[in-house]
């Protein structure tokens, strides 16, 4: 089945994932809520009846584990940041329809339904399995709480995803050489009885529903592999007691057993897994803003249960949850299937990723105290590169983009027009467009829509600067100011035109730039709102008189750049010196405790470890981490695989000197072979390398 081009009959909604409502926001964070704007804003422009929704995630142990780590209660905590999101989206322009959070009783009473559904089908049952647990202090250990090595790829991996490997999602009890997250204990496993979901039971469905599916390349093939392969069932519930709880309130039989295999009392409460409520929160946003409008204005129901466009704005990271677990639920439950799922790389920071705990970000709130307006980075984070791609945010770069594009091409032509057409025509002069801006104009409009049919934000917001650019090359061809006085007629014409195109940014640019774009309108003297213009007003007749306009932009001088990037460096070496501290003081507890087991001499022989060069290195397509090396171990050249792409630029690798274990068992990761297993520190895979020039192949010992 193919769909229809937007502008469809239905209505649609376009959704953004749900940030954890546990922590503060940096930029990189507000590129899938800004994509999600422009998205829905451009949908406005073609007259597709739209809801833009969202809320805060504030179950699960995202939440819960750095609301202890605070000491207060995880609603408080996740209230506390679900009000600071709800007032700082807004700041960026980033205006949804409906922006609840899925502890509200819509959200808690909707999932219950369809938690319900999902059980009378069929398609629930229960399962002993055994979970992590803390045995020292006799707490489980669920998801964020518990963190070890992925079994499928060995990447070190959080409980419930490995977000440094291969980003499969990982069931409970399946993380190995778990440890707890909060004191660091080894953690030992218990048996108890879950939930489970029959995912299995649905491949047929999941492979019809992921060839109709649209959006981005990585949501489309990248759960291919998970849906075609051994498709397992998936637990759904977890020992907490923050959460929603399950449907018939508890789940039996309840008593847990401890190593000895005696029954315990049970003190844990049982709730529903955080990713089975927090997509459910789609549908209940949508219902609440039904609730605010009225059904008439936009209904719920005819998006979710009848035929409606539903599309995800996501990060990369959690593409199975919605192209598998999402689509299985909703099936099940009755309600439609996205139509789309769209999946954006992520936003470095001077070429590293964002690092929270050590205060390497460009803060929300920083970049508003710095006076920047929202438009600019709505820009920057929409145009720098193609969706699926990482973007990289330097204060440089930024300055580049904002002096060079929007000052020097966009903010450049609108001011020399306008100025000109107020200055000698009291504003726009009485003519008609020319057929050539006209033709101009109207490729400008069908790129437009094609960028969005395409789901390509990017070249939604390339298509209105290449007509600024072209208005540039026009007035600069057509010279009106050598006209005036001896072709006036040729003048007005030359100058109407630049009007126009004018107004045609205005309307094309509001989604991107939704302050330029309405300031841009009221300096043309339009009426109403641009952002209730439809994209057909990009044609139409501008409407008259105007005065001297004031600059779009406005340039970002270098000293503003060396202030910007200082500041960012002594609050980098800030936080890395308080960490030292910190560290001097206390036994650091982020590391794990050494095991009492020793080995002997022979069994640390049996380790073949070998200096290796890596000759050549390339990602893995698909893989969010992984690189495929060729190492010269002075025997051989092998090929290895090893999670390095987020962390090192992959270009820099061929050259570089490691220790390699060679006699490790091969292994296959994302169907290709790793032949060793090269030797890294820590989370950033610090590699490890020799301090002198022994060569590949040399013994290490
Ligand atoms: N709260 C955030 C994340 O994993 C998570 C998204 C839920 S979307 C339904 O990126
Ligand atoms: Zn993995």
């Amino acid at each position: 089945m193919s769909h229809d081009d937007y502008p469809t009959d239905n209505p649609a909604v376009v959704t953004c994932g749900l940030p954890y409502a546990n922590g503060d926001l940096h930029i990189g964070h507000l590129r899938t809520y800004v994509s999600g704007d422009v998205l829905a804003r451009a949908f406005g422009k073609l007259d597709q009846r739209t809801a833009f929704v969202s809320g805060s995630d504030m179950h699960g142990t995202p939440v819960a584990v750095n609301a202890e780590k605070e000491g207060v209660s995880p609603r408080e905590f996740a209230l506390r940041h679900h009000e600071k999101y709800e007032a700082t989206f807004p700041k960026f322009g980033i205006e949804f329809d409906n922006y609840g959070h899925t502890d509200d009783e819509t959200n808690t009473e909707l999932t219950r339904e369809i938690v319900r559904k999902l059980d009378e089908e069929g398609y629930v049952y229960e399962k002993e399995i055994m979970v992590a647990w803390d045995p020292v202090e006799d707490d489980p250990l669920p998801d964020r709480y518990v963190e070890g090595t992925c079994p499928y790829c060995g990447a070190h991996a959080r409980g419930d995803e490995c977000d440094e490997g291969c980003g499969r999602h990982l069931e409970p009890g399946e993380i190995e050489d778990p440890t707890s997250t909060l004191t660091g204990n080894p953690a030992e496993y218990r048996e108890r009885t879950h939930k489970f979901f029959r995912v299995s039971e649905l491949q047929e469905y999941l492979k019809g529903f992921i060839d109709r599916l649209e959006g981005t390349d990585n949501a489309k093939n990248q759960p291919r592999e998970w849906i075609e392969g051994e498709l397992k069932d998936w637990c759904i519930t977890r020992d907490m007691d923050w959460g929603i709880d399950y449907p018939e309130s508890s789940v039996a039989p309840r008593e847990q057993r401890d190593r000895d295999g005696e029954t315990v009392e049970d003190s844990e409460d049982l709730v529903l897994y955080v990713w089975v409520d927090a997509p459910i929160e789609y549908i209940a946003s949508t219902k609440q803003y039904t609730e605010r409008v009225g059904a008439d204005i936009f209904d719920w129901e005819d998006v979710w249960k009848d035929d409606g466009e539903i599309v995800h704005i996501i990060g990369r990271d959690i593409i199975q949850h919605h192209t598998v677990f999402w689509p299985a639920m909703l099936r099940v439950a009755g309600f439609n299937e996205p139509r789309a799922v769209m999946a954006s790389g992520f936003v470095n920071l001077d070429g590293e990723g964002f690092s929270t705990s050590r205060n390497r970000a460009v803060w929300a709130d920083d970049y508003l105290v710095e006076g920047f307006d929202p438009d600019l980075l709505r820009y920057y984070l929409t145009t720098t590169g193609g969706f699926e791609r990482d973007v990289n945010f330097s204060w440089n770069q930024f300055q580049e983009r904002v002096n060079g594009e929007l000052v020097g091409t966009v903010g450049n032509f609108v001011y020399r027009s306008l100025l000109f057409a107020a200055r000698n025509y009291d504003g726009a002069p009485d003519a008609e467009a020319s057929d050539e801006v006209r033709h101009r104009i109207e490729s400008a409009v069908d790129d437009f829509a094609a960028a969005i049919n395409d789901y390509s934000l990017k070249r939604l917001g390339d298509a209105a600067t290449a007509l600024a650019a072209f208005g540039n090359e026009y007035i600069q061809r057509n010279e009106p100011w050598k006209l005036t006085d001896d072709d006036p007629d040729r003048a007005e014409q030359v100058i109407y035109d630049c009007v126009q195109l004018s107004k045609a940014l205005a309307v094309l640019f509001a989604p991107v730039l939704p302050d330029a774009a309405a300031t841009l309108w009221s300096q043309l003297g339009e009426d109403g709102s641009v952002h209730d213009a439809a994209l057909d007003d990009a044609l139409a007749a501008p409407r008259g008189d105007f005065g001297e306009p004031n600059e779009l932009f406005e340039k970002i001088e270098d000293e503003r750049v060396e202030e910007l990037n200082e500041k960012l460096r002594e609050r980098i070496e800030a936080a890395t010196s308080d960490d030292e501290e910190a560290e001097d003081e206390t036994v650091n507890d982020d590391f794990q405790p050494v095991s009492d087991d020793r080995i002997s001499f022979d069994e640390f022989q049996d380790l073949d470890l070998r200096v290796g060069r890596i000759e050549t290195a390339e990602p893995i397509e698909g893989a969010d981490a992984l690189v495929r090396l060729e190492v010269d171990i002075g025997v051989e050249t092998r090929q290895i695989v090893a999670g390095l792409k987020q962390l090192h630029d992959v270009d820099d690798l061929p050259g570089t000197k490691i220790v390699v274990v060679v006699n490790l068992e091969k292994a296959e990761l994302f169907g290709v072979e790793s032949n060793g297993m090269l030797l890294a520190a820590g989370e950033q895979a610090d590699l490890l390398t020799t301090y002198g020039d022994a060569e590949p192949g040399t013994k290490i010992q």
